[in-house]
């Protein structure tokens, strides 16, 4: 009979422990009936996760009537404070007006405050400090304001479709934020040559990469398949270089106009265009579009397959030169950003002295347009100036050149981040010479421990590359960066001791409810108990 009684005990014990447990499980705003549960906070949407978290124990009310108040010591805290509006509103419906501050009164608002020299933030960092008084937003510049709008952003998440009509207040639970970024540099790369995506496509690109505190979106506008830059001294590249794509479909290509809309928008969401043209490899489009530029004067056939290294610019010729000249004065007009990335890879069918010369070359012209240069590793054979960015994809030994010369490192690492890998033997899209990437495998690694030696100052930072082989469309893309670039977004930002696989799958498992929400093309991984 004890046993019997001790067992019952036991089993209550396991079952309240499990309602507990469930009940405990929301850290994020909750609507006023779930209260209960906001003194558990903790932030378990969050991701990247933040340098530090302090939750304080007490809630705070957003009503129907708050107002989201912005300082005026930048033209950008408007448009930035709109962008929160609209977010709040898409999110939970409310409509928050927003305000020039006068000064900080009234209880209930928001408030985007920016401060001049905030110790430690830099550029992109902030102080995100939830009272029981106000939400409170502070940085030194109004990029490190909108990456704390972002964070308060994915704090709003969970309330998506569990906001209805007769909702009038939504309580956060109080927490000081500290945040900032590891690398400075934290990219992502869409391949436009392979299959051209729309205008539209990008921009839906940006503002989802922009979530997860990327700053950088480099796009490969070049390629044996495609031109799909506008080059107006230039005509034919996109006439005919951008007139189709892999599988020989009707390609497409960007307006300088259109480019620039891109670029406008990129901005807004404080991300950077970095434009690639690439050569002297990867270049059929272009030789198929002028036939004096190929050596022997003869233009080839445009190209739809997926075959690399075959096509090279004509390196002896004068007319090479004149050509990427033009190219570089049009595109750097385009760029407002600092750098332009001049590919380098795959170049098997140049000679490989003359690559060198080229190189040298080519940097020259960047630089003569004051801009600085990119390239892919293999550039770091040539003798690079130290405003050159080389970037890592295979072989640590290319690095090793490009460290010696003194130059920052972009990591790419293929087994790690190229989001064109199968996460499996099943996945349907995709490539997998790098082998199969898992979620666990985007994020279980360091930049520090790619190369030896090398040090943390060396390291600009990391990017993710889409090369679109085999992706067709906006459902593709989604597929294939969702769930791994949210891994690669916290590589990039956070502190390395603050990351932790088990506690990563916990916030992944909660950003998965929001993508389904949204009707995001997620890949879901048995990694994660979504
Ligand atoms: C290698 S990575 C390439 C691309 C391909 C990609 C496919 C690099 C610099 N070059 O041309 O699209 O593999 O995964």
């Amino acid at each position: 009979m004890r046993i019997i009684i001790k067992k019952l005990f036991f089993l209550i014990f396991v079952f309240f422990s499990i309602v507990i447990f469930l009940s405990c499980k929301t850290m994020s705003p909750v609507k006023e009936k779930n209260i209960k549960s906001i003194n558990e906070a903790s932030i378990e949407y969050l991701i990247p996760i933040p340098a530090s978290i302090i939750p304080t124990g007490n809630k705070f009310k957003l009503s129907k009537t708050s107002k989201i108040y912005f300082d005026q010591s930048s033209d950008e805290n408007e448009s930035i404070s709109i962008y929160l509006k609209n977010n709040v509103n898409s999110i939970t419906g409310f409509d928050l007006s927003v305000l020039p501050l006068e000064k900080i009164l009234e209880k209930g608002n928001i408030y985007l405050l920016l401060q001049d020299g905030i110790n430690s933030l830099g550029k992109e960092g902030y102080e995100l400090n939830i009272s029981e008084h106000s939400i409170e937003i502070k940085a030194n510049s109004p990029e490190g304001l909108f990456r704390g709008v972002q964070t308060l952003v994915q704090m709003l998440f969970p309330l998506k479709g569990n906001i209805n009509e007769s909702s009038n207040d939504i309580y956060f639970p109080t927490v000081q934020i500290k945040d900032f970024p590891r690398f400075s540099w934290r990219g992502v790369m869409l391949d436009v040559a392979r299959h051209f995506f729309s205008v539209n496509d990008v921009k839906k690109l940006i503002d989802l990469i922009s979530l997860y505190k990327f700053n950088h979106l480099h796009l490969h506008l070049t390629d044996d398949q495609g031109w799909r830059i506008e080059i107006k001294s230039w005509p034919k590249l996109t006439e005919i270089g951008g007139s189709t794509q892999v599988g020989g479909g009707k390609g497409g290509f960007y307006t300088q106009k259109e480019y620039l809309e891109i670029v406008e928008h990129a901005k807004k969401r404080y991300i950077t265009i970095v434009p690639e043209i690439d050569m002297p490899g990867h270049t059929n489009a272009a030789l198929a579009s002028y036939p004096e530029l190929n050596c022997d004067g003869k233009a080839p056939e445009l190209y739809t397959g997926i075959k690399v290294g075959f096509s090279s610019l004509c390196l002896d010729k004068e007319l090479t030169y004149v050509f990427i000249e033009d190219v570089i004065k049009e595109l750097s007009a385009l760029t407002p950003g600092e750098y332009i990335h001049i590919g380098g890879d795959e170049a098997y069918a140049t000679d490989s002295i003359k690559y060198i010369n080229f190189i040298e070359r080519v940097q020259r012209i960047v630089e003569s347009n004051n801009k600085k240069m990119i390239g892919w590793e293999e550039i770091a054979q040539a003798k690079l100036t130290q405003n050159s960015i080389i970037q890592f994809w295979r072989k640590s030994d290319y690095v090793k050149l490009g460290l010696k010369q003194g130059n920052k490192i972009i990591f790419s690492p293929a087994s790690k981040v190229y989001m064109d890998m199968k996460y499996n033997p099943e996945t349907v899209l995709g490539l997998n010479w790098a082998g199969y990437i898992e979620i666990s495998d985007s994020y279980n690694w360091d930049p520090l421990d790619q190369i030896t030696d090398l040090s943390e100052e060396s390291i600009l930072g990391i990017e993710a590359p889409l090369w679109t082989e085999t992706i067709l469309n906006f459902s593709d893309i989604e597929f294939m960066l969702f769930p791994r670039l949210t891994a690669v977004s916290e590589i990039g930002w956070s502190i390395k001791h603050r990351r932790n696989w088990d506690y990563f799958k916990v916030r992944l498992s909660n950003q998965g409810k929001y993508w389904d929400k949204i009707g995001l093309n997620f890949y879901r991984s048995n990694q994660v108990n979504w």
